[in-house]
């Protein structure tokens, strides 16, 4: 299972409307370069009035509450509902921007959920480098960790701080430099590589 996150401009809806998620991920299983795996778009805004509407950023804090509804509403939901292999070998959480940083703040901080964790371009929403990496050598241990932003993206000094706090702590980690601004040509090539990388066998 891949967990995917919309940014601050989006809903549940995003990957799907504007990053063709589904179209990326049917075409990658057709060409047998990813494993079939279920993709669940949850709507990281975790408040009443969870649209993308009016000014998005007042909405910021409700990403920052969305890992309660992640850890103990979605999976559990997902787990229950779905054939699923439900351990954490079997699941990914990534996410774009505002996404990248619940990605990587959720992620990195509930080591024992997730086998491989994304951050496309994240946003100042992720926490500082040192609050995100609590164990350095149960962070070693995911199989992949992805960090990455466009190199014309006004946010790339955070992946960038990300990237060089993990390499300081030889942690391994992918680190790619798309070249793009803060958009969805730079978001669909995270999950066409990225998605490549997920749930291999050993
Ligand atoms: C900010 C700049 C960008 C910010 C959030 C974003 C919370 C998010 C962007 C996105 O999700 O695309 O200062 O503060």
């Amino acid at each position: 299972m891949l967990y995917l996150l919309q940014g601050i401009g989006g809903t549940e809806r995003e990957w799907l409307d504007v990053g063709a998620a589904n179209v990326v991920l049917d075409n990658l299983i057709a060409a047998k370069k990813v494993q079939p795996m279920i993709v669940v778009m949850p709507n990281g805004r975790a408040r009443v009035n969870d649209r993308a509407e009016g000014n998005v950023f007042e909405s910021a804090p409700a990403f920052g509450v969305f890992d309660q509804d992640l850890t103990g509403s979605v999976i559990p939901f997902v787990n229950s509902h779905y054939s699923t292999k439900a351990n954490q070998d079997s699941r990914a959480l990534a996410g774009l921007s505002m996404g990248g940083g619940q990605s990587l703040n959720f992620g990195l901080t509930n080591l024992d959920l997730f086998g491989y964790i994304g951050g496309f371009s994240s946003a100042p929403n992720t926490l500082p480098p040192d609050k995100l990496v609590t164990d350095v050598e149960k962070t070693k241990k995911l199989r992949v960790l992805w960090v990455s932003c466009g190199d014309k993206d006004g946010l790339f000094g955070i992946s960038q701080g990300v990237h060089q706090y993990l390499k300081d702590k030889n942690i391994p980690h992918v680190w790619h430099v798309d070249t793009g601004p803060h958009d969805f040509n730079v978001w669909k090539n995270d999950l066409y590589w990225f998605s490549q990388q997920l749930f291999q066998p050993r």
